[in-house]
C-alpha cells in the first residue's frame, strides 16, 4: 500500500472518532517551531574562542560541528530540508556574524552584524527569533551579570541586552513578522547566600533599565526564562520561577518556561494551562532533562505528548511561542535538530488527532472507565500512516529515509570539516 492508502484508510478510522485527519494535516503545516541555531555548534557561537560557560554544558565529541557563518547555515538547510512545515531560527547575540578584522563587544552590538542572517532569512523564507548571550565571555565570570553587585558588570550586561531589542526590532522589520527575544540569565550561587533579595532586587532594576528603552512591542515579544539551578549555582538562582512571572505579570512580558527548569517531579505541562487563564501569550523551550537539567534531544515521549495536548486542547496553538532548547554533542548534530524538531511535530500531532471534546465530555460527565478506555484505545490507532502522509505532503523525506541523507551530508560535508 502506498503512503496515500495507508493515510485514506487511517483517516477513515480517525473520522470514526470524530476528527477530521484532513483539517489536522493543515492545522500542523501552520505551527512553526523555533528550532535553536545552538544546537549546531555546541553553543559556542562566532563570537568569541572560550568555553560554555553559565552553569550549563554540552557532552560530547561527534565529528563534523559547524564553525563558521556559512557552515552552520549549511547545516541548518540541510536540517530544514527534512522538516515538514516552515519554521523559525532562533539566534543568539553570540552567533553575530562580523566583517574581516572587525569586532565589537557585546554590549556595542548592532543590527548590521545580524544583516548575513537576515540575507539567508531571506532566501530560505525563515524568520527568526533572537536571545542576549549573558554567558560564555568575560563580563560573565562569575556567573553574575544583570544582578551583578558590580555597577560596572551590571551595566555592561543592560547595555548588551538594549542592544539585543534594537537587533530584535531590525530581525522583525526585515522578516515582517514579530521576533521573540528571550532573556536568560544564569546568575545564582553555589552556595548558600547571605542575601536573597539584593540580587534579585538588582535584577529588577536592570530588566526595568532594558524595558525602559522605546522599541515597538508588536515586533519584538520580549520573554523571560526562569531556572531552578545551574552547574555551579546549585544553592540559588536569580531568576527563579516566581521572579521571572511575576515580573513578567506585572510589565506586560511573556514568562518563558524550559521544561528542564523545574524540580524532576514537577511538570510544565500541567503548568500550561494555569499560565493561559492569566498570560495572553506564554513562550515554551521544549527539551529534556535526563536526571537534571541535561538537555538531551527531544524525543516522542510523555511530557512532550503531554505539553503539546495543553496546546492545542485549550486552543492556545496561537498564544504558546514554540521553541526547542537542547544540545547534544555525542551525535550527528543535524540528526539531532531533525529528530528533535519532527518528534515536537508529532506531539501536535497527537494531540490533533485526539478527540479533544469527546475525552472532556467524558472527564465532566464523570465516565472515568471510558475515559481511561479511549485514552488507552487511541495509543494503537495509526498515527503512523498520517504522520507520513504529512511528510508526504510537505515533500520531507517519509519515515526513516532522511537519515540516509544525513549519513550522506555526514560524509561528504561535515567530516571534510577540520
Ligand atoms: C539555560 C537556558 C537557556 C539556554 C539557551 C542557550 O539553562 O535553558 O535557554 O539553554 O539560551
Ligand atoms: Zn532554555
Amino acid at each position: 500500500m502506498t503512503v496515500k492508502e495507508k493515510y485514506e484508510s487511517a483517516k477513515e478510522q480517525y473520522g470514526k472518532l470524530g476528527v477530521d485527519t484532513d483539517e489536522v494535516l493543515e492545522t500542523l503545516k501552520n505551527i512553526p517551531i523555533s528550532m535553536h541555531c545552538w544546537q549546531g555548534d555546541d553553543v559556542i557561537g562566532f563570537d568569541h574562542d572560550g568555553p560554555l560557560t553559565g552553569g550549563i554544558q554540552t557532552t560530547g565529541n561527534y565529528p563534523g560541528k559547524a564553525s563558521t557563518p556559512e557552515e552552520l547555515m549549511a547545516d541548518i538547510e540541510k536540517a530544514f530540508s527534512l522538516i515538514p512545515g516552515k519554521h523559525k531560527v532562533n539566534l543568539h547575540a553570540c552567533y553575530a556574524i562580523f566583517e574581516e578584522g572587525e569586532r565589537v563587544d557585546r554590549d556595542k552590538l548592532e543590527p548590521k552584524h545580524f544583516a548575513k542572517w537576515v540575507e539567508f532569512g531571506k532566501k530560505n523564507g525563515i524568520a527568526f527569533d533572537f536571545n542576549p548571550t549573558c554567558f560564555s565571555h568575560p563580563m560573565a565570570e562569575d556567573s553574575l551579570t544583570l544582578s551583578s553587585p558590580d555597577e560596572k558588570v551590571r551595566k555592561f550586561w543592560v547595555d548588551h541586552c538594549k542592544a539585543c531589542i534594537r537587533i530584535s526590532e531590525y530581525l522583525a522589520t526585515e522578516q515582517g513578522s514579530p521576533c521573540a527575544m528571550n532573556i536568560w540569565i544564569p546568575d545564582g550561587m553555589k552556595d548558600v547566600p547571605a542575601d536573597r533579595l539584593g540580587p534579585r532586587a538588582r535584577f529588577k532594576k536592570s530588566l526595568d533599565e532594558i524595558l525602559a528603552i522605546p522599541y515597538d512591542k508588536e515586533k519584538v515579544l520580549v520573554c523571560l526564562e526562569s531556572k531552578v539551578f545551574g552547574i555551579g549555582m546549585e544553592s540559588y538562582t536569580v531568576g527563579s520561577s516566581e521572579f521571572t512571572i511575576s515580573y513578567a505579570a506585572k510589565n506586560g512580558i511573556i514568562s518563558l518556561l524550559d521544561n528542564g527548569h523545574y524540580h524532576p517531579t514537577e511538570v510544565v505541562s500541567d503548568k500550561i494551562p494555569s499560565m493561559l487563564l492569566f498570560n495572553d501569550k506564554i513562550a515554551l523551550h521544549v527539551t529534556r532533562g535526563v536526571r537534571w537539567d541535561s538537555d538531551h534531544v527531544v524525543l516522542l515521549d510523555d511530557e512532550t505528548k503531554e505539553i503539546a495536548k495543553e496546546i492545542v486542547r485549550n486552543d492556545a496553538i496561537d498564544r504558546v511561542l514554540l521553541a526547542l532548547d537542547y544540545f547534544d554533542a555525542s551525535i550527528n548534530r543535524i540528526a539531532a535538530w531533525v529528530i528533535g524538531m519532527r518528534n515536537m511535530q508529532k506531539a501536535l500531532l497527537y494531540a490533533l488527532l485526539s478527540p479533544n471534546k469527546k475525552l472532556k465530555e467524558l472527564q465532566d460527565e464523570g465516565r472515568f472507565t471510558e475515559l481511561m478506555m479511549q485514552q488507552e484505545e487511541i495509543k494503537t490507532y495509526p498515527f503512523g500512516d498520517v504522520w507520513n502522509q504529512f511528510c508526504e505532503m510537505n515533500g520531507v523525506p517519509v519515515g526513516e529515509s532522511w537519515f540516509a541523507d544525513v549519513k550522506e551530508y555526514e560524509e561528504n560535508v561535515l567530516l571534510k570539516r577540520n
